[in-house]
């Protein structure tokens, strides 16, 4: 894992959350829902991007080019984050998603690995935006020993090669460790390639 600490400065933090109240305007932020189950996550999420992941009871986790309550194609990744991308990935093509994650004071997200991507090849690009998370990171089974790592704002991690695989979750957000957001929280941007280039 490489971890950028406060790699963004304050006004690239503004900004950004500028373009992700964009995003959220047009693709408004929903509530995925486990396959099978049926049962809500903690999370709200929405994409920009050419492709973006949902996941809801009837289809399951997926890649699909459309909002699922809107139809309406995603917007488009933000510039300053595709610039991101180019400065810290070290991958020859851009991203095609970015996926949105809105943690309220009690949202979390189970330990998980991210395999719904065709191009392992590509790493994952996290941005920390709001009140701090503790986050959890460990190897490529769900046992063994993990590292826990609080992601501030502005933080940035890259997990590529072996991390591209790792098991890794959100444990909890620390209310109030954060002005950024009016309405307090955390969002995770995340961005990926899906597709292999070709
Ligand atoms: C380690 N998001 O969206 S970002 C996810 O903070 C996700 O919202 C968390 O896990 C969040 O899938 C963690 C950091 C991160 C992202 C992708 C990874 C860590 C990762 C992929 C592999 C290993
Ligand atoms: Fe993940």
């Amino acid at each position: 894992m490489q971890y950028f600490p406060k790699e963004l400065t304050v006004a690239e933090q503004i900004a950004l959350l500028g373009d992700i109240r964009d995003i959220i305007r047009q693709a408004p932020l929903f509530v995925p829902t486990m396959p099978r189950s049926g049962r809500p996550m903690s999370v709200r999420m929405t994409n920009a991007g050419a492709l973006g992941w949902v996941t809801d009871k009837a289809r399951g986790y997926r890649y699909q080019a459309t909002h699922p309550a809107t139809g309406a194609p995603w917007p488009a990744i933000p510039q300053g984050l595709l610039a991101l991308w180019e400065k810290l990935s070290g991958y020859p093509h851009p991203p095609e998603a970015c996926l949105i994650n809105y943690y309220d004071s009690t949202a979390k997200m189970g330990l998980h690995q991210d395999r719904d991507e065709d191009e392992f090849a590509a790493p994952v690009l996290s941005v920390s935006l709001g009140d701090t998370a503790i986050f959890r990171v460990g190897g490529t089974t769900r046992k063994g020993p993990a590292r826990k790592l609080e992601l501030i704002s502005g933080d940035v991690v890259v997990l590529g090669g072996a991390d591209r695989l790792a098991y890794h979750g959100i444990d909890r957000v620390l209310p109030g460790t954060s002005d950024l957001l009016d309405e307090g929280g955390r969002f995770n941007l995340t961005l990926r390639r899906v597709t292999k280039p070709g």
